[in-house]
């Protein structure tokens, strides 16, 4: 039996051409985010790194290669680490090689693991004063309800005694919203329907990409943007041997991107055992870094 609300997790975005794709997209007009966290970070980060303290083993959900991990490196107080998190071999030696060579007293630990589930965080040479976790971009968005508190509790684990600097993007007046995810270029339409060419390449199937139309838009009940893949007519597409029926106007979604007020992001954080010690935003607070102290359980 088909499942009658067709999804694809958002993870299948970033192959090679996706995370272009994305990378065009961060440097768009319209995709206030990646430009706002990172003047955040830029006027801020003493403030950050004198909270995160010496000695700490950096770990960064996703791997580094931004602006925004060099800008912590530059400033950290004689980090005990840095550990990047990938799911991509090709992406973490990218940017760990990179990173390494830029900082050559720095003990980088790369780890290829999937980090929604179980893995195991490296020890350095040097002492660990705390583990801190990074999770930049608002990438923490992308979960749903349950799975981002699952998210935070697995963070509490791996980081007791220590804590977690993240970006969070925040709610806004939903014409900026829809602005970031309809931007007129069709970039952000090109990455959306990257799926599909992903799954022709790698499944075999025969989606027509004309077939097919870019849907984002701001759902204020859930407070999150959606992104559909829409079918222009009433057709069937094959994958290998099932045939999947669609019927004109229906959807595959393919993304949400969840935007927090400051007090909902404390809220749940708290259920996780996290505690916000401080909130850096933007004079427009369009988007937010905020620094969770972990209890020491
Ligand atoms: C990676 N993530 C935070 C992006 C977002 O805004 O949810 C992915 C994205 N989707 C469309 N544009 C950008």
């Amino acid at each position: 039996m088909q499942k009658p609300r067709k999804e694809l997790p958002s993870k299948y975005f970033y192959n090679e051409r996706g995370s272009r794709l994305f990378e065009q997209i961060c440097l768009l007009d319209e995709y206030y985010l990646t430009r706002t966290e990172l003047y955040i970070m830029q006027k801020w980060v003493q403030e950050m790194v004198s909270l995160l303290g010496p000695n700490c083993l950096l770990i960064e959900y996703g791997s580094g290669n931004s602006a925004k991990i060099r800008l912590l490196l530059d400033t950290l107080q004689t980090p005990a680490g840095y550990v990047p998190i990938d799911i991509s071999k090709e992406h973490l030696a990218r940017a760990g090689t990179a990173l390494a060579s830029e900082y050559p007293g720095l003990e980088v630990l790369p780890v290829c693991a999937d980090y929604t589930s179980a893995f195991e965080i490296p020890t350095p040479g040097k002492t660990v004063a705390r583990r801190i976790a990074y999770y930049p971009g608002s990438t923490f968005g992308n979960f749903n309800p349950e799975p981002a508190r699952n998210f935070l509790k697995q963070i509490a684990m791996v980081c007791q005694g220590g804590g977690l600097l993240i970006g969070v993007d925040l709610k806004k007046d939903a014409t900026l919203l829809h602005r970031a995810y309809n931007d007129w270029q069709g970039v952000t339409e090109q990455f959306n329907k990257n799926l599909l060419i992903r799954i022709n390449q790698e499944l075999g199937s025969n989606f027509q990409l004309g077939q097919f139309g870019h849907y984002a838009f701001y759902n204020p009940t859930e407070g999150r943007v959606e992104m559909h893949l829409v079918s222009l007519k009433n057709q069937t597409v094959r994958i290998g041997e099932v045939e999947i029926a669609f019927a004109l106007g229906e959807s595959i979604w393919t993304e949400s991107s969840y935007k927090y007020t400051l007090e909902e992001f404390a809220s749940l954080a708290a259920t996780a055992g996290l505690t916000v010690e401080h909130v850096w935003t933007d004079p427009q607070q369009f988007f937010s870094v905020q620094y969770l102290a972990v209890r020491n359980e």
